[in-house]
């Protein structure tokens, strides 16, 4: 049975992304810091997912909960960082509370999790699937934060490649706008209204979940490096 840990699995892609895992027998480490959400998930999936409640900034917290889930279940097969939110705003007048947010949990959380998980995940040739952005490739107005943020993803997934050929399959998946919770932590109401619907009209968390899965389950002499998921609109 496959170990796989799911960051921000307590709503949105992350959710959607247990929900199939789940359904395909793979043993679940299920990780946000909504206790409650996580453990109302374990007791839906039954006995092969486990709650990881932990904030992924919090290094000696990723270090703790990683450490347990492989001594209970052993080595972790597949990494998905998938915790991340983004505030949209123009740089100016931009609050520096949300800047740090950003960086603090779309880099240095992944940064934590990947130092925690990556003896373990070469024990086992293990994949990691990173959940960058159409904002990994592409910089949009109001989001130049999130869109650095998400740019530094693609250079996290591309050094781990290029120094772990054959020790570990790396995947960036890169989505446009999905309908999920990310767009409500924006704080500036007129961005809110700008974008809530237009989110709201993007795509379906279950259509990423299906992309994670077809990644993780590629042959494995192969490795779907990168995924770029378009809402089928004039704009993304
Ligand atoms: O958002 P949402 P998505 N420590 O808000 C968790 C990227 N993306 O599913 O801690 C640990 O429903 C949070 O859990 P909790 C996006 O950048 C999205 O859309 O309980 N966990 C929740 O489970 C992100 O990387 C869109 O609050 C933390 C999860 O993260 C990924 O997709 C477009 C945490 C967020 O779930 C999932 O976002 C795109 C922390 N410190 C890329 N902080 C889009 N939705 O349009 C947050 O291109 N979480």
């Amino acid at each position: 049975m496959k170990n796989i840990i799911i960051t921000g699995a307590s709503s949105g892609i992350g959710e959607a992304t247990a929900r199939l895992l789940s359904t395909k027998g793979y043993r679940l480490g299920l990780l946000a810091r909504s206790t409650q959400r996580l453990e109302q998930l374990v007791s839906e999936f039954g006995e092969n997912a486990v709650a990881l409640p932990c904030d992924v900034t919090d290094y000696d917290a990723v270090r703790e909960v990683f450490s347990n889930f492989i001594s209970a279940h052993g080595d972790i097969d597949v990494l998905i960082n998938n915790a991340g939110l983004g505030f949209f705003d123009p740089l100016v007048g931009g609050k520096i509370e949300e800047w740090h947010t950003m960086v603090d949990v779309n880099i240095k959380g992944v940064l934590n999790c990947i130092h925690v998980a990556l003896p373990s995940l070469l024990n086992v040739a293990g994949h990691i699937v990173n959940l960058g952005s159409l904002a990994s490739h592409q910089v949009f107005p109001n989001s130049g934060v999130y869109c650095a943020t998400k740019h530094a993803l693609i250079a996290i997934s591309d050094s781990l490649r290029i120094e772990l050929p054959d020790k570990l399959r790396v995947t960036t998946i890169s989505p446009g706008s999905v309908d999920t919770q990310f767009i409500d932590s924006t704080s500036n109401p007129n961005m809110l209204l700008q974008y809530k619907e237009y989110f709201a009209a993007g795509l379906r968390p279950e259509w990423i979940a299906n992309q994670i899965a077809h990644a993780i389950e590629s042959p494995a002499g192969s490795v779907l490096s990168e995924i770029i998921i378009r809402p089928n609109r004039a704009s993304k």
